[in-house]
């Protein structure tokens, strides 16, 4: 089966210092792509963009300092990249967290973090790119997502619920810009062997992997025009 050719095209992806969102960079680095890496952190960032380049020397990537939480920033950043670009084709929205909660007790700060992370930083990102991507009439919008998106777990309610939010607001944005042509998708990981579990007990060895799920981000990208991913729901089945 044909696939997209996604040569030159230009992929922005939050969250891209480490985990999922470094290993999506890498592998669009590699079909070719432009990649702009965004992250609170620059000396992640930095670290990020020499791992890409030396992996492979000819690609095209470049990075800037965001925290998608904060609404001005994303104007700013956005409004550059699409000015030196010429154009977003591909936004990936990864950054995203999840800290365990015991809501009796949940820190209004870690509800904040949570919130305004995985659900208004999406908002702010989206709504960024989508004029432009209204006025070429193209344009592909991936939210990664969790298995928490679907069934809640006892141990991270407010996670839970940012990820049933973005499931939500992902399924209504389809439609609402499919006249548009511009394709939106959503990722379903289960457990990923990342950052995220940095401090917590787990066996992390039975985890997907970050480039597994970078893998179906790239599939959805690469399906041809007129086809349509709309979620992938991905969990490791290791013995
Ligand atoms: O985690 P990690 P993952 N603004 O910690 C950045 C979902 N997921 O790759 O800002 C901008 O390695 C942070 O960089 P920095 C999960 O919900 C995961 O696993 O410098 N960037 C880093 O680059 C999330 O949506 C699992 O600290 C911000 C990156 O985000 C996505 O996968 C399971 C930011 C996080 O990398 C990627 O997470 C699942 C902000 N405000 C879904 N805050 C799993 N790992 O098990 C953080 O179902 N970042």
């Amino acid at each position: 089966m044909p696939t997209k050719d996604l040569t030159n095209q230009t992929v922005v992806i939050t969250g891209a210092s480490s985990g999922i969102g470094l290993a999506a960079a890498e592998q669009f680095a590699a079909a070719g792509c432009r990649v702009v890496l965004l992250a609170r952190s620059a000396q992640r960032l930095e670290k990020a963009e020499k791992s890409i380049l030396q992996g492979a020397d000819s690609a095209v990537v470049s990075c800037k300092v965001l925290d998608v939480a904060d609404e001005g920033a994303v104007s700013r950043v956005f409004a550059e990249i699409e000015q030196q670009s010429g154009g977003i084709d591909i936004l990936i929205n990864n950054a995203g967290l999840g800290i365990p909660t015991d809501l009796a007790e949940c820190p209004t700060e870690d509800y904040r973090r949570m919130v305004e992370t995985n659900i208004s930083g999406v908002f702010y990102c989206t709504r960024a790119v989508l004029p432009g991507m209204k006025s070429r009439r193209h344009g592909h919008v991936i939210n990664v997502s969790s298995g928490a998106g679907k069934r809640g777990n006892p141990t991270a309610p407010v996670y839970c619920g940012t990820k049933h939010a973005l499931n939500g607001y992902t399924d209504g944005l389809r439609q609402q810009v499919a006249e548009d042509n511009i394709r939106v998708s959503l990722v379903s990981p289960g457990a990923v062997d990342t950052g995220y579990w940095d401090g917590r007990e787990a066996d992390r060895s039975k985890f997907l992997r970050a480039e597994e799920v970078a893998d179906a981000i790239l599939f959805i990208a690469t399906r041809p025009d007129g086809v349509l991913v709309k979620d992938i729901d991905l969990v490791a089945q290791r013995q």
